[in-house]
């Protein structure tokens, strides 16, 4: 029984050790654990929370290096099953000294892509308080998109479950712009909280205004009470269904080292900060603490904080 539950495509990250070479020429690479959704768990289940990660694994190497490591992050892995017919998904990045690393996927047909849903019909949700949702596992195939929306449904049968959702938009999993676009809108209008980027709501709903991306989820269903805009290194704009809105400023960065993992950071600080009844400022600015966090170490999420690190950095910085 778990607090915190999320599905996702785990990913074998090898980051390369030479900054600005390029993928084709470089010879040394560090692995890591990655993909938004588990790195999430990492975050969530480092600040003391227990966390379920749902996925599927290739019976193979990555796959035996993701279970390692979501043992070692004390992350539940009761709704995991592995497949010797497909591979575990990888990707490699190319570290640089200024802007996003270049990525490179190799994932299309992995084990994840090929999830079974039946799996979910085992998840107890007695204890289940918060689903952490993203874009990212619905794109990587019809099968995962049926499956996420079969886990909606067992979701909403248990309405004290509370979800946020990050559209983690990643354009070129989709067959196209409209598809991406419409079915992020569709699956955002069934979550409770809502966590877009000011670029995602540009391509998501036409404008980068926080206030528009927010009143556009806040229209968008029922079912969602809060949406919270991330806007950079500014920090994050929040608004309620009755109206209220705020501004929660970002934290100082000194060295960027890699930005990849900041979005999953602010998720992790939202979460846990509802999961331990803050308020939705203060849990927004948690997760500007540990998105500032994430930037400054070399994973997608290395930087994620102990309690006492986050306790540490927010004194220090507030
Ligand atoms: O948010 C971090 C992710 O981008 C990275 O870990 C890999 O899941 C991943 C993806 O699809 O980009």
């Amino acid at each position: 029984m778990s607090e915190f539950l999320t599905i996702g495509e785990p990913i074998g990250l090898f980051a390369s050790q030479d900054a600005d070479q390029s993928l084709v020429d470089a010879t040394h690479f560090e692995k890591f654990l990655a993909g938004a959704e588990v790195n999430v768990s990492v975050g969530v289940s480092r600040l003391g929370h227990s966390a379920e990660y749902v996925t599927r694994l290739g019976s193979d190497p990555l796959g035996g290096f993701i279970s390692k490591q979501l043992e070692m992050n004390h992350i539940g892995t009761h709704y995991i099953d592995t497949t010797d017919e497909y591979w575990t998904a990888f990707q490699m990045k190319q570290r640089v000294t200024k802007g996003d690393p270049g990525i490179f996927y190799y994932r299309r047909n992995s084990a994840a892509a090929h999830f079974q849903k039946s799996i979910l019909d085992n998840i107890d949700f007695d204890g289940i308080k918060l689903v952490h949702l993203s874009g990212i596992f619905p794109a990587i195939s019809d099968t995962a998109l049926d499956a996420f929306k079969y886990l909606i449904g067992l979701i909403q049968s248990h309405p004290t479950v509370r979800t946020t959702f990050d559209p983690n938009l990643r354009p070129q999993l989709w067959a196209s712009k409209e598809k991406m676009v419409t079915t992020i809108n569709a699956l955002a209008a069934e979550a409770n909280i809502i966590l877009p980027g000011v670029n995602e709501g540009e391509i998501l709903m036409g404008s980068r205004d926080p206030e528009k991306i927010a009143d556009f989820y806040l229209n968008n269903g029922d079912r969602t009470d809060t949406v919270i805009v991330k806007v950079g290194s500014k920090g994050a704009f929040i608004k309620t269904k009755d109206g209220k809105s705020s501004m929660v400023t970002g934290y100082h960065v000194n060295k960027v080292v890699d930005t990849v993992g900041a979005g999953d950071g602010f998720a992790v600080g939202v979460i846990t900060g509802l999961l331990e009844g803050l308020s939705i400022e203060d849990a927004a600015k948690r997760g500007n603490a540990i998105g500032s966090l994430a930037v400054q170490a070399p994973g997608d999420n290395d930087g994620y904080p102990t309690r006492e690190e986050l306790d540490a950095y927010q004194n220090e910085q507030d």
